[in-house]
């Protein structure tokens, strides 16, 4: 079965190859470039964002529903977890850590106190495998978050509390870009909002302003951190009012030269990611993108190959935006596989990057720059029905990642050997 699949995966690649040679596009070129996209994994759909740091319910108006059994307990099931789910998927990977996954060794240090030897155990594990590690500070799960806000808490030793958590979040960052020799995009987001309508919108804005700034003091080398705020249209109990809402961070970053992070999940549901980058791009320091779903109120669900998915990546492609735009995935699933979860989401995002390499980009931009808008919407329109899958699991075989479906037998099979023993 195995053998025969092989073989037609290969025949039919021959033929894409040549039915793409006819419009000008050279799949051996196309595959060499997608095996250079980095694509960060979230930690927290290993274990329902759990975390480590505390009892593992969530808050922040995040919500995981789904009780998929053999989730990860511990560091050491959530690394072996994504060294599944990484020898999955194929290209690079790195991976985007979350404050409260800290292993400070069976002490207990709260969040404004971690320091980077909290993490070593990552650091060692993506040294070994050669990976960068991205940072998040977790602003959620925790006693001091309790009434919804943080950074922009009116109280002012809450406030402090965080901002120290930030300061600490940098430079377990640095820390990671250092020694892992790729700069760590470290992310801010807050939950900080109201469920109702909200009399003073502003002091909250400013109190945000004034801790930012403060948490950013301190100068850090850009080659060893990146800096990113990210906005939220609404969460779970702050449906009248978000603080860090997408225009106030647009202006943050603009301001103060610092990085956006765009979570596909925190827009109104017509408005275009995709559509944003070319415009951000020209006045802002870097972007990182949180590739996510939403599902009505959900913000989070597994990300697939959907259309949104698909613009976004032409537009990295088209607007030649790959090297400047990092990105990073956040979803969670707990009713599927979470390691399955893991390889669908990313794969996804990859067969997008696919898709929109695959077109013939000179020809594309010739008809348009002509004016020739008729012959750009029958191109797109049929380059859609291509062969790309022929390609994709020509790509697959290559870098030695289970073609097809076939993947699903390694994380079944780690289901029954693995995952059963966990209880
Ligand atoms: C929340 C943000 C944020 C979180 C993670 C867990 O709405 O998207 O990125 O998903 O910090
Ligand atoms: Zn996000």
């Amino acid at each position: 079965m195995n053998k025969q699949t092989d073989q037609s995966i290969a025949a039919a690649y021959e033929l894409a190859r040549e039915r793409y040679a006819e419009i000008g596009v050279d799949t051996e070129q196309v595959m060499e470039r997608l095996a250079d996209v980095v694509i960060s994994l979230h930690c927290w759909q290993g274990d329902d964002v759990g975390g480590l740091d505390h009892g593992g319910d969530l808050d922040g108006g995040l919500a995981v529903t789904g009780n998929y059994p053999g989730k990860a307990r511990n560091g050491d099931e959530l690394r072996a977890d994504y060294d599944l789910a990484m020898s999955l998927i194929p290209g690079k990977q790195r991976l985007n850590l979350q404050a409260m996954y800290s292993e400070p060794d069976g002490k207990r240090v709260d969040r404004n106190a971690l320091e980077p030897e909290h993490f070593s155990r990552w650091m060692d594990w993506a040294a070994e495998r050669e990976i960068g590690l991205d940072f998040n500070g977790t602003f959620f799960s925790h006693p001091k978050a309790d009434d919804g806000f943080t950074l922009a808490h009116r109280d002012e030793g809450i406030r402090r509390f965080w901002i120290e958590h930030g300061m600490a979040s940098r430079r377990i960052a640095a820390a990671m870009g250092r020694r892992l020799g790729t700069p760590s995009w470290c992310n801010v987001w807050i939950p900080d909002g109201y469920k109702d309508l909200p009399v003073d919108r502003r002091a909250p804005r400013e109190r945000l302003t004034s801790a930012l700034d403060e948490m950013f003091g301190e100068a850090l080398d850009p080659s060893h951190v990146r800096d990113t705020v990210e906005s939220k249209l609404f969460g779970i109990g702050s449906e009248s009012y978000v603080v860090g809402s997408y225009d106030y961070y647009v202006g943050y970053a603009i301001s103060r030269r610092k990085g956006l992070c765009l979570d596909m999940g925190h827009y109104h549901p017509t408005e275009s990611i995709a559509d944003k980058l070319t415009a951000l791009i020209m006045y802002l320091d870097g972007l990182l993108l949180h590739v996510s779903r939403g599902v009505h109120w959900d913000s989070d669900h597994v990300v697939i190959l959907s259309d949104e998915v698909r613009m976004l990546a032409e537009e990295l492609v088209r607007g030649e935006m790959l090297d400047r735009v990092a990105i990073g995935l956040d979803f969670f699933d707990g009713s599927i596989n979470r390691v399955a979860a893991y390889v669908i989401g990313a794969r996804a995002m990859s067969k997008a990057l696919l898709l929109a390499m695959l077109q013939p980009l000179e020809k594309l931009r010739a008809m348009e720059h002509a004016g020739d808008l008729t012959g750009r919407l029958a191109w797109l329109e049929d380059l859609k029905t291509m062969p790309a899958g022929a390609v994709w699991d020509a790509y697959c075989a290559r870098r030695g990642s289970p073609p097809g479906t076939r993947w699903l037998d390694d994380v079944r099979a780690y289901e029954t050997k693995v995952l059963a023993a966990r209880a």
